[in-house]
């Protein structure tokens, strides 16, 4: 038997990779006002922005299990008005989901609520507030969640890279105006200054990295230019692609992942597409070399082996996406709605068997992108071809267009399907399916 790579650098290298597995759960998160740098390079002289965090920061820490253990944390809500945590992508119990009215009840302000789960499936995933989510993401109540896979993949670095963007004034405060019916109505609450946030800050030229993009934003899709690396897209919304691919600009729609590993060629930047020119989203800079940099391929992720859909689909459904600013007449009673009914209708949008598979037409009859977000289960995007796409926990369908998506529902309970720009689901752009 020879020594594998893997278990000669996990041994040496602990203290400058992020560390191993288990031994970042918190067993609470404590969700408090914080006060923190945002703003970064020439802007950091406006000062630091009073916000909320979890444990004392915000992005809240990195919580890192292995695939198929509990993960138990309590909730601690300090933040002076109710909350909750949802555990985005995961295909979780449905008790544990953390959707206030439907799932639980609120957490209290001074309450705590004991999450535990098993994690079932391998990826990058995330945790965040599901309370007036649209104010307390923007505000900071948000981290990463990282399900290891038993055998990871050989890398150097396993990096998270969370790209988000904040509203603020120019004395760093956030700009009141959370829940503005401009924002709702148009492409929603849009920050005015953008970065990443890598877990570690360095890297050497010639290592093997992991990078996992989180797209926390509220509304803003990013497309992001990575430079200073050469590799593969190996997963999209946590769940590891059948194939590796490459890849020029990803695209993340708010709460979409995207999983590359790639090897270093220089110091790695990440810029923003505006649709003018390219925003600097900040670098992960380069500090020494690796002295045996890898040649081997690129290989997928292995399979989480979910039960894969039927071609033939046991029934087949439309919803439409309607409202909004520039948008035409619909009968909801809000902004937004989907079928023409605004928020959680009494009675579920569909009542499914456990097994079911159905097929869903998105149709984006208004003036403005959506990403939309199904809980407790994945879903494959399909081609116009009706050709078997990504697995995906949600799915950005652009104005006036039109996507496929199949799922078998087989994970029991009450699971939201909501736009996850979080404006537009707080007016109206929510319905909800049961499996039982
Ligand atoms: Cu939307």
């Amino acid at each position: 038997m020879t020594l594998s790579r893997r278990a000669f650098l996990s041994s040496s290298a602990a203290a400058t990779l992020l560390p191993s597995v288990g031994l970042t759960s918190p067993q609470s998160l404590r969700a408090a006002p914080v006060v923190t740098q945002i703003l970064a390079g020439e802007f950091a002289e406006y000062g630091a922005t009073p916000t909320l965090g979890y444990n004392g920061t915000t992005p809240g820490p990195l919580i890192k299990v292995r695939q198929g253990q509990e993960l138990a944390v309590t909730f601690e809500n300090r933040t002076g008005a109710p909350s909750s945590v949802h555990w985005h992508g995961i295909r979780i119990a449905n008790g544990m989901d953390g959707v206030p009215g439907l799932t639980q009840a609120h957490v209290e302000d001074g309450d705590d609520f004991d999450y535990r789960f098993v994690a079932p499936d391998a990826g990058t995933f995330w945790y965040h507030s599901h309370s007036r989510s649209w104010e307390q993401v923007a505000r900071g109540l948000y981290g990463p969640l990282i399900v290891e896979e038993a055998m990871p993949p050989d890398v150097d670095a396993d990096i998270v890279v969370i790209v988000d963007d904040w509203r603020l004034s120019e004395t760093a405060e956030f700009i009141d105006d959370f829940g503005a019916m401009f924002h709702s109505a148009h492409a929603g609450r849009m920050g005015n200054y953008a970065k990443v946030i890598p877990s570690q800050p360095s890297v050497r030229l010639g290592d093997r990295v992991r990078l996992r993009l989180i797209n926390t934003a509220n509304a803003r899709i990013f497309p992001i230019d990575i430079a200073g690396v050469e590799g593969k897209l190996v997963a999209l919304d946590g769940m590891p692609l059948p194939e590796v691919q490459d890849f020029g600009t990803i695209t993340l729609a708010p709460a979409q992942r995207a999983d590359i590993i790639a090897d270093v060629t220089e110091a790695i930047s990440f810029g923003f597409w505006t649709g003018q020119d390219t925003y600097p989203l900040g670098e992960i800079r380069l500090e020494g070399a690796n002295p045996m940099p890898r040649d081997t391929a690129i290989a997928p992720l292995p399979s989480n082996g979910l039960v894969e859909p039927s071609l033939v689909p046991d029934r087949r459904e439309t919803l439409k996406m309607q409202g909004g600013a520039m948008g035409g007449a619909h009968p909801g009673e809000d902004i937004w709605s989907f079928n023409g009914l605004s928020d959680l209708p009494e009675a579920p949008w569909l009542k499914l068997a456990p097994g079911t598979t159905v097929q869903i037409t998105l149709v984006n009859d208004t003036s403005f992108p959506h990403g939309i977000h199904l809980h407790g289960q994945h879903f494959h995007e399909l081609d116009p071809d009706g050709n078997i796409g990504p697995l995906r926990d949600t799915t950005l369908i652009n104005r006036q267009e039109t996507r496929d998506i199949l799922c078998v529902f087989d994970n029991p309970g009450k699971w939201l399907l909501h736009c996850h720009m979080l404006e537009h689901a707080a007016t109206g752009m929510r319905t909800w399916i049961e499996v039982a």
